[in-house]
C-alpha cells in the first residue's frame, strides 16, 4: 500500500539523525521532532556564518547566572539580513512553519562556546508559540529532549552542521530540549565532540498574537 510505504520510508529517513527511548514515542513524535540533515548547501552555511561573526564578535561569552539555562553563551535577536540570508530564512519558514502561523519579527542567534552548553528547559508558552526551528552551524551537537511528566520518555537528536531542526506540538510544549555538554555529548555509542556552534532559530508567535494584535511579545523568548 502506497500510504503504509510512506510511513516506513519516513521513520526509516529519521533513524540515523533521530533515536529515543522507544518505537512508540519515536513513532508519537515523528511530525512533531524532525531533523533535516543537509537542509543548508555549504554556500548557504558560509553565507550566514559570514553574516554573523562581526556581529557575534562584538559580544562576550556570558557564563552561569543565577537562574540562566544557558552557559557559555553569546547572542543576538536579529531582524535585518542580507537577501541571501533571506532566503535561506524563507526556506525555513516553508519548511517548518504553516500558513496560518506568524513568525517572531526577530530571530534568534545563539553562539555556544565548545565548552557551551543548554539546560533542559521548556521554552515560554508566553513568548513563544507551537513551533520553533534551528539552524545548526559549525559543530555537531545532540540536542536531548525528555518528557517533563514521564522522564522515561525521551528522544535525541544529531544536529549536524547545516542541518535543520523542527519542535512542533507536543515536542515543543511536552518536553524539556537541551544541548549536550562536549563531556555528555554522545548520540547512543557515538561520541560527537563540540566545538564552537552557532543556531539560528525561528519561532512562531502564540496563537492569537499575531502582529498589529495587542499584547505583542518583545522579540527573544
Ligand atoms: O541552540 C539551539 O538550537 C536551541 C536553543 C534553545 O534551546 C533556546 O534558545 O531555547
Amino acid at each position: 500500500m502506497a500510504g503504509g510505504g510512506q510511513v516506513v520510508l519516513r521513520t526509516l529517513s529519521q533513524q540515523g539523525w533521530v533515536r529515543g527511548s522507544g518505537a512508540a514515542v519515536l513513532s508519537r513524535l515523528q511530525d512533531a521532532a524532525v531533523v533535516r540533515p543537509g537542509f543548508l548547501s555549504a554556500a548557504e552555511e558560509e553565507t550566514l556564518s559570514r553574516e554573523l561573526e562581526p556581529e557575534l564578535r562584538r559580544r562576550r561569552y556570558e557564563y552561569d547566572h543565577w537562574d540562566a539555562a544557558i552557559h557559555g553563551f553569546r547572542e543576538t535577536e536579529k531582524s535585518r539580513w542580507s537577501e541571501a540570508s533571506q532566503a535561506i530564512l524563507r526556506r525555513v519558514q516553508a519548511a517548518a512553519f504553516g500558513p496560518g502561523q506568524t513568525l517572531l519579527s526577530s530571530v534568534h542567534v545563539l553562539d555556544l562556546e565548545p565548552q557551551g552548553y543548554i539546560k533542559p528547559h521548556v521554552d515560554s508558552i508566553k513568548f513563544c508559540g507551537s513551533t520553533i526551528a534551528g539552524l545548526s552551524l559549525l559543530s555537531p551537537s545532540v540536542m536531548r529532549l525528555v518528557h517533563t511528566q514521564e522522564p522515561g520518555e525521551w528522544l535525541e537528536l544529531l544536529l549536524e552542521p547545516g542541518s535543520l531542526y523542527i519542535l512542533r506540538g507536543s515536542a515543543r510544549y511536552d518536553f524539556s530540549h537541551e544541548i549536550l555538554r562536549d563531556e555528555e555529548s554522545f548520540f547512543g555509542e557515538r561520541r560527537i565532540p563540540r566545538s564552537r556552534r552557532i543556531s539560528v532559530i525561528c519561532r512562531s508567535l502564540p496563537e492569537g498574537m499575531g502582529p498589529g494584535e495587542p499584547g505583542q511579545p518583545p522579540p527573544a523568548c
